[in-house]
C-alpha cells in the first residue's frame, strides 16, 4: 500500500492547484501572490511573521452555503463519507491540503469544526480524542499551528438561553464540560491561544432576564477555564471576541471596550486580551480601527478575525476582505501599537454562497491575504515616508506647556484651570484638518 503523505492526505482535493507562490503585483496568475511575499522584511520583520495569517476551519471546511432561504450549495468532496471518524478524517486532510497550499502557517477551529458533534458527550469526547491524535501527525508533518482552539457553545439547542450565561444551572454544567474538553484539546495540539466569543451569552429580553447575574457567572466560568488550563501547563494567551449582537438581540461582550471594562470589574486582565473581528466591529457601530486602537491603548490587543460587512446592510455578512483603504487605517494603528504578538490575523470570512468552486475558497483567501500584505506595505511606508504621525502629535502641541503639564500630571484644581483660562481668553479655532489627513492617506495608496 502506498505510504499516506500527511501533508496532503491520500487523496488531493485541490486538483490542480499549484503551491501559491508570490509572483508581483503584474502577475496575471490568480493562484499567485500579488503582494503577500512572506520573507519580505518589513520593519524589521517578516510579512510572515507580521501578519500570521490562519485559516478558519468552520468557514472553510464546514459551511455549506446554506441559509435561512435555502438548502446547501456546496457539494466538498471531504463530506463523502458518512461514518462520523473517516468524514472528519477527510476534511482534515483537505485541510491541511488547502493551509499547505496557501503555505499559511496557522489554523483555528471550534470543538465542533474537528468532528460533528455526536449522539452523546462520550462519543463526541471520543471522536475528538481521535482526531485531535490525528491533527497532531498532521500539524508535525506540515508545520502548520494551531493559533487558537474554541468551543461551539452556541449551536445546539440546549444552548438556546445561553451557555455560561444560561438560566439553569444544568445547562452551565454542561457547558463547562464541553469548555473543560476544548481546553484539552487546544492544549494537546499544542494551541497558542484560546478564544471565546459569547455566542449566545446574552439575553432576546430583559423582561425573564437576570443581566448581573448572568454576568457575573460569565466571569465565574473564564476564571474556572483560566485556572483549569493554566493548570494542565497552558502559557497561551486567552482572548474574548467582542460582537454586539446576533445571534442575541443583546451580547454581554458588546465591543471592545465593554469587554474592557468587563476584564477590569472581574479581575481578568493579566490572562485575556480582545480578539478584533472586522464585520463585529461594524455591527457595534464602530469602525475596524476604532476598536483596534480601544484594545491596543488598554494593552489589550491580542488578536484579529478578518472579513468585512457590507456597506448596504447591518449584518454579519462575513465577506473576505478587500476593502483596501479600511485596512491601511486598521494596519496604521497595529504598527503602531507594535504589531500583532500572540495572536494572528484569522479569516474568520466564507465565500458567498453561490461561489460553489473549490476554486473560490482559494481566490477568497488569496485577495484576503494580498490585501492585508498591501495595506502593511502601505502603512509602513506611510509611517516611514510622510508627515503622519509628527502632524497628528503637532495636535496636543499645546499640552507641553508648563500649565498643561500640571493638567495632565493631575497637579491643578479645576479653580486653578479657570483662572487660567481667564488669562488666556477665548481661544482661536484651530482646524482639525480631516480632509488634509484623508488626502495625505490616499497618496500612499498605490
Ligand atoms: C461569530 C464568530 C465566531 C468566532 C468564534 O460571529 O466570529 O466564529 O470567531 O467562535
Ligand atoms: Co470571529
Amino acid at each position: 500500500m502506498a505510504k499516506i503523505n500527511l501533508t496532503t492526505g491520500d487523496r488531493e482535493y485541490f486538483q490542480g492547484v499549484p503551491r501559491i507562490k508570490y509572483e508581483g503585483r503584474e502577475s496575471d496568475n490568480p493562484f499567485a501572490y500579488k503582494f503577500y511575499n512572506e520573507e519580505q522584511v518589513v520593519a524589521g520583520k517578516t510579512m510572515k511573521d507580521h501578519l500570521r495569517f490562519a485559516v478558519a476551519y468552520w468557514h472553510s471546511f464546514c459551511g455549506n452555503g446554506g441559509d435561512p432561504f435555502g438548502s446547501p450549495t456546496k457539494i466538498f468532496p471531504w463530506f463523502e463519507h458518512t461514518d462520523a471518524d473517516q468524514q472528519a478524517k477527510d476534511k482534515m486532510d483537505a485541510a491541511f491540503e488547502f493551509i499547505t497550499k496557501l503555505g499559511l502557517p496557522f489554523y483555528c477551529f471550534h470543538d465542533f469544526d474537528l468532528v460533528n458533534e455526536g449522539p452523546s458527550f462520550t462519543e463526541s469526547t471520543r471522536r475528538l480524542e481521535k482526531i485531535s491524535d490525528y491533527a497532531i501527525e498532521k500539524q508535525k508533518a506540515s508545520g502548520v499551528q494551531l493559533l487558537w482552539g474554541t468551543a461551539n457553545l452556541f449551536s445546539n439547542p440546549r444552548y438556546m438561553n445561553g451557555a455560561a450565561t444560561n438560566p439553569d444551572f444544568n445547562v452551565v454544567a454542561y457547558a463547562g464540560a464541553q469548555l473543560k474538553n476544548a481546553l484539552d484539546v487546544t492544549i494537546k495540539l499544542g494551541g497558542l491561544n484560546y478564544v471565546f466569543w459569547g455566542g449566545r451569552e446574552g439575553y432576546m429580553s430583559l423582561l425573564n432576564t437576570n443581566m448581573k447575574k448572568e454576568v457575573e457567572h460569565l466571569a465565574r466560568m473564564l476564571h474556572m477555564a483560566k485556572d483549569y488550563a493554566r493548570s494542565q501547563g497552558f502559557k497561551g494567551t486567552f482572548f474574548i471576541e467582542p460582537k454586539p449582537m446576533e445571534p442575541t438581540k443583546h451580547q454581554y461582550d458588546f465591543d471592545a471596550a465593554t469587554v474592557i471594562a468587563f476584564l477590569r470589574e472581574f479581575d481578568l486582565m493579566n490572562d485575556f486580551k480582545l480578539n478584533i473581528e472586522v464585520n463585529h466591529a461594524t455591527l457595534a457601530q464602530h469602525t475596524f480601527s476604532h476598536e483596534l486602537q480601544v484594545a491596543a491603548d488598554a494593552g489589550l490587543l491580542g488578536s484579529i478575525d478578518a472579513n468585512r460587512g457590507d456597506y448596504q446592510n447591518g449584518w454579519d455578512t462575513d465577506q473576505f476582505p478587500n476593502n483596501l483603504l479600511e485596512l491601511v487605517e486598521s494596519v496604521l494603528v497595529i504598527l503602531e501599537a507594535g504589531g500583532i504578538k500572540d495572536g494572528g490575523i484569522n479569516f474568520d470570512a466564507k465565500t458567498r454562497r453561490n461561489s460553489t468552486d473549490l476554486d473560490d475558497l482559494f481566490h477568497a483567501h488569496i485577495g484576503g491575504i494580498d490585501t492585508f500584505a498591501r495595506a502593511l506595505l502601505i502603512a509602513q511606508d506611510i509611517l516611514n515616508n510622510s508627515d503622519y504621525r509628527k502632524l497628528r502629535a503637532q495636535r496636543y502641541e499645546s499640552f507641553s506647556s508648563s500649565d498643561a503639564q500640571a493638567f495632565e500630571k493631575g497637579e491643578l484644581s479645576l479653580d486653578q484651570l479657570a483662572k487660567i483660562s481667564q488669562s488666556i481668553g477665548e481661544p482661536e479655532m484651530i482646524s482639525g484638518r480631516q480632509e488634509f489627513y484623508e488626502n495625505l492617506i490616499n497618496r500612499f495608496i498605490k
